[in-house]
């Protein structure tokens, strides 16, 4: 039995990782030049099972508590009290268009909205809307969540403030993700391209795009302006599948994002700049057709770190807590194929892969949680809620 195996019949069966499965998946990546042995500082961690959840898909913690709330993609969302365990369900959500890559997505709560108690604060939503025929698109919606028994929480009046434009075939590259600028006062929203490629150059749609909008979804002030173009929304350009948008410490945008065959990429986000896509990539069309490389345009924003093979990345966070001081600034990434957690050191604009660790399952959400231990969600049906904390 190969050391991962015995990590993954270790996880099956007691739900805990030991010390030895932190290293070696590194080996199976040998094509990554920019990785290095996941041992080299012999992190590891223990994992604590928290129940199973309906192909959960984001979470997040309501600021100033230790609930964490989680989204299920059918449609219907979650929280749990932790450390108590106590669940309990919300109403009140938007009918979403499930299927594919699609249905409810990300949720998210004002930075600033800090309480100790639930009560009552904002919340944003993202989700999958039909449109006319087979059409959809993404849609933002941002209510109040109100919490007044211990077991059940409501949304009330739910409002779309912003829509991927136009909708379109297919069910894929929805990508929207959420994130607060750090003053609260502006959030960022990830525009994936739909799996219709050219609309990420397309400065007439907001496919493919990241935009910057205020509290209430209308484009936000001093938004960088394109020649010819009346859409003040646009932040930047030339982005496939953004599955992570993250602010780091320094209060600086990054983006996580999936390449085609090859080339997912990590970049940091600046305003106005074009990260490529589909004319440059650093990987290749899956029908084997070549994509010209990042490096041969140098007009495109290039990545901080491009992986090929792919991570697959499901999210990540920013690492900012004390359980593992050497971690700190690190961006630590979901993997879903292969399954693995990565960690990578940021050093001024450029990335480098520190660590992976092998995980049981596809990881979909990373989130650091109010002490700095770490949340995990499993991606599909039966996805677990998973703790890490330092042996
Ligand atoms: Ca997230
Ligand atoms: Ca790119």
């Amino acid at each position: 039995m190969t050391r991962n195996a015995i990590c993954s019949a270790l996880i099956s069966t007691a739900a805990l990782v030991l010390a030895s499965c932190g290293s070696g998946a590194a080996g199976d990546s040998a094509a990554q030049a920019k990785s290095t042995p996941a041992s080299a500082d012999g992190v590891p961690f223990a994992i604590t099972e928290h129940g199973a959840f309906n192909e959960p898909w984001a979470a997040d913690f309501a600021p100033g508590t230790s609930v964490l709330f989680i989204t299920e993609r059918p449609g219907t969302m979650k929280f749990v009290d932790l450390p108590s365990g106590r669940r309990g369900t919300v109403t009140g959500l938007p009918k979403v268009d499930y299927g594919g890559q699609g249905g409810l997505g990300e949720v998210a709560f004002l930075p600033t909205e800090r309480s100790a108690t639930l009560g009552t604060r904002t919340i944003y939503l993202s989700w999958v809307e039909a449109g006319d025929g087979d059409t959809r698109g993404a849609v933002v919606g941002r209510g109040k969540l109100v919490c007044e028994e211990a077991d059940a929480c409501r949304i009330d009046g739910l409002t779309v403030i912003w829509r991927q434009d136009p909708k379109v075939t297919g069910r894929g590259h929805f990508s929207h993700r959420i994130a607060f600028a750090p003053d609260s006062k502006t959030m960022f929203v990830s525009s994936g391209d739909r799996q219709k490629f050219t609309p990420a150059q397309d400065l007439s749609v907001n496919l493919g795009k990241i935009v910057h909008l205020n509290l209430d979804g209308t484009p936000a002030a001093g938004n960088p302006s394109f020649p010819g173009v009346a859409r003040r929304e646009i932040w930047s350009l030339g982005h496939r599948n953004l599955l992570g948008l993250q602010f780091d410490a320094q209060g600086r945008l990054w983006d996580l994002e999936h390449g085609p065959k090859g080339g997912d990429e990590l970049n940091l986000v600046k305003p106005g700049a074009n990260y490529g896509w589909p004319v440059v990539s650093n990987g290749d069309n899956y029908d084997g057709r070549p994509i010209p490389r990042h490096s041969t345009r140098p007009e495109f924003a290039a990545p901080a770190i491009s992986w090929n093979p792919v991570i697959a990345p499901g999210d990540f966070t920013f690492y900012s807590g004390k359980l593992w001081p050497e971690w700190k600034g690190n961006a630590v990434i979901g993997g879903m194929k292969p399954t693995v957690l990565v960690r990578v050191a940021i050093n001024g604009e450029n990335a480098r892969e520190v660590a992976r660790y092998p995980m049981d399952k596809r990881i979909r959400e990373v989130v650091e949680g109010p002490d700095g231990a770490l949340w995990l969600l499993e991606d599909g049906k039966g996805g677990r809620l998973l703790e890490l904390r330092p042996r």
